[in-house]
């Protein structure tokens, strides 16, 4: 790898039909940015909502897929771990767009630096109802026995569900819903005190956590907006956020 390779990190897209001007977005990304670097990782969220690997020719899902096929074509390696709004997202889809699907965490050396990769929503753990819900919801037979549902009623339960945690939401504080410190430290001395980087909480922010008497730094990706969207761009010298066009 050259000296000035470089990676780039995504997360919290949220790319969903009713927003276009996002996959609009992530199309360019993948046409004109993403060629550009030595891996592209995708930490969760990438879709609002993903029912299963059999809605992969749903228009968005094809057009979002096949974005990513093209970039791992240009010899890019492409990483895709899930979010809580995608753990469906499977071998097929893996196939489809050309990503090898990463664990939550995963720990790489990026550039040098040991890095722990997550998308975040594990790290909430104050969120006693979330952690039940997202205990209930990655049970696989709980997930088989939704994937074996129709399609429309895949839909229904979700939109329910989607409904439920909002209004859940807006019972929570912002502190609870944000990553427990404990639930960090824990992940950071499990992992040999790495650089941490996810997303989930859209609070974009970098963060230093001194643990064991290591510095760990702790980078918050951004989620992606009508108005605003970013890459995490990684390479010797550290890691930059990179503001993609509009
Ligand atoms: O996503 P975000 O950031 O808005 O909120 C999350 C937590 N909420 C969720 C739920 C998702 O947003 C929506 C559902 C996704 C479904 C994926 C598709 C496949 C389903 C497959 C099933 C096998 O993740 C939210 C956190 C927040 O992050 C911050 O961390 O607080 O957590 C909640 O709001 C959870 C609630 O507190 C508890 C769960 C309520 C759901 C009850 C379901 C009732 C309806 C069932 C109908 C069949
Ligand atoms: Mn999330």
């Amino acid at each position: 790898m050259s000296a000035d390779a470089f990676t780039l990190i995504v997360s919290d897209l949220h790319l969903a039909p009713a927003q276009p001007v996002l996959t609009q977005r992530f199309v360019r990304f993948c046409r004109e940015i993403a060629p550009t670097a030595s891996a592209l990782y995708v930490l969760g969220d990438l879709f609002d909502f993903w029912i299963g690997d059999d809605t992969l020719d749903d228009p968005l899902h094809r057009e979002v897929c096949g974005a990513l096929k093209s970039v791992a074509d240009t010899g890019v390696a492409v990483h895709f771990m899930v979010g809580n709004r995608d753990f469906l997202a499977d071998g097929d889809f893996a196939t489809a767009s050309g990503a090898r699907l990463i664990d939550d965490p995963t720990v790489v050396d990026l550039h040098g630096t040991p890095t722990l990769l997550m998308h975040g929503d594990s790290l909430c753990t104050d969120d006693h109802a979330y952690m039940a819900f997202r205990a209930q919801v990655r049970n696989p037979k709980v997930q088989a026995q939704f994937l074996s549902l129709p399609v429309a009623v895949r839909w229904q339960q979700v939109g329910a569900t989607r409904d439920a945690s909002e209004r859940e939401k807006q019972a929570k504080t912002m502190d609870i819903m944000d990553v427990a410190p404990a639930a960090v430290e824990d992940v950071l001395r499990a992992n040999g005190y790495p650089r941490l980087i996810h997303g989930h909480t859209h609070r974009p922010a970098v963060h230093e956590h001194v643990v064991d008497g290591h510095r760990c730094e702790r980078w918050v990706i951004a989620d992606w907006r009508a108005d605003l969207a970013e890459a995490l761009r990684i390479d010797a010298r550290g890691v930059s956020r990179l503001p993609l066009p509009l």
